[in-house]
């Protein structure tokens, strides 16, 4: 018995170079780009609805966007604990983002849907909400959907009440788990999405819970392998492109801003400007 035994390296957590660029922590121009932003129409709105499962951080990442545009912690659309099981958000409520020091307010808009599991939405109603057809303060009903005759059916849904980007929010630590009911629901809704013209997008939430590194530094998000992984294996299952989807780690327990969280945001959110003004062109045409 003697030398002693190379134990073999565990394999890097890391690629050898990062897969996407980013400005880290230099978010000036994303946050001017963000600010200028303007629909050709005047008095037009972008309305990005999010869905997701329950907890997948909708609200947070409304709460996160609010609070790098006004540059201080925000906390408007109320986040649930992640232990809860049912919604924590059960009204159709249209986010609008005021000016700092103005009395006007972001032409971009956000709806906050209730989860997607049993007991969740239904896809119908986010079907009607994609249309127009739903009105602010709905209280979504998990057993029937809203109808034609309703107080909260919107008869004349204009391009203001329709909806202009569809975003998808999963949190990354449970894609590997993903339920095929949520995958087909997922897959129904993007199904309509696509029917209607609307782009879509993802932004994969809680990464800091996909890897430690990322706690360590958010700058590691496209060096790390994981989380790449994690992001190809929802493009697959839901048929989404990689360019596409987009990691965020959101504010849910900080209390002051942090540069390279920004930048994430600011990315993702210039993603949905970008690809909803397309379509708001497509729709003016
Ligand atoms: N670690 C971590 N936790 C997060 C992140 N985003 C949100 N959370 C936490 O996840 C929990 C759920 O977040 P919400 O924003 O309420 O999720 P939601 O998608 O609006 O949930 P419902 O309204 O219930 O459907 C809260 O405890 C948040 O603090 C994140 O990026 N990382
Ligand atoms: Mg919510």
């Amino acid at each position: 018995m003697g030398g002693a035994e190379s134990t073999p390296e565990a394999p890097s957590p890391f690629l050898s170079k990062p897969w996407r660029d980013i400005d880290w922590g230099d978010n000036q121009r994303a946050l001017q780009y963000v600010k200028d932003y303007k629909p050709q129409t005047e008095g037009q709105k972008l309305r990005i609805l999010l869905h997701g499962p329950v907890g997948a951080g909708k609200s947070s990442f409304i709460n996160s966007v609010q609070s790098v545009l006004k540059g201080r912690i925000y906390k408007q659309a109320l986040a649930g604990s992640s232990g809860d099981a049912a919604s924590f958000t059960k009204e159709y409520t249209t986010y609008k983002i005021r000016k700092e020091g103005q009395r006007s307010f972001y032409p971009f808009v956000f709806n906050d849907i209730m989860g997607l599991e049993v007991k969740g939405v239904l896809v119908d109603d986010i079907k009607l909400a994609l249309r127009g057809r739903v009105k602010d303060d709905y209280t979504f009903n998990p057993v029937s959907k809203l109808s034609e005759g309703d107080q909260f059916y919107n008869n004349s849904p204009t391009d203001n009440d329709k909806v202009h980007v569809l975003v998808c929010v999963f949190p990354g630590h449970t894609v590997a788990n993903i339920q095929d009911d949520v995958v087909q629901k997922i897959v129904e809704i993007r199904k309509e999405a696509s029917d209607l013209g609307i782009p879509q997008l993802v932004i994969i939430t809680k990464i800091d819970e996909v890897c430690p590194e990322i706690k360590e530094d958010v700058k590691n998000v496209y060096k790390l392998k994981k989380v790449k992984a994690t992001m190809e294996e929802f493009s697959v299952k839901v048929g989404i492109p990689m360019n596409c989807i987009f990691p965020v780690k959101n504010y849910h327990e900080e209390i002051d801003l942090n540069h390279d969280i920004d930048s994430l945001i600011l990315s993702s959110l210039k993603g949905m400007i970008d690809a909803g003004d397309e379509f708001l062109d497509e729709l003016s045409q």
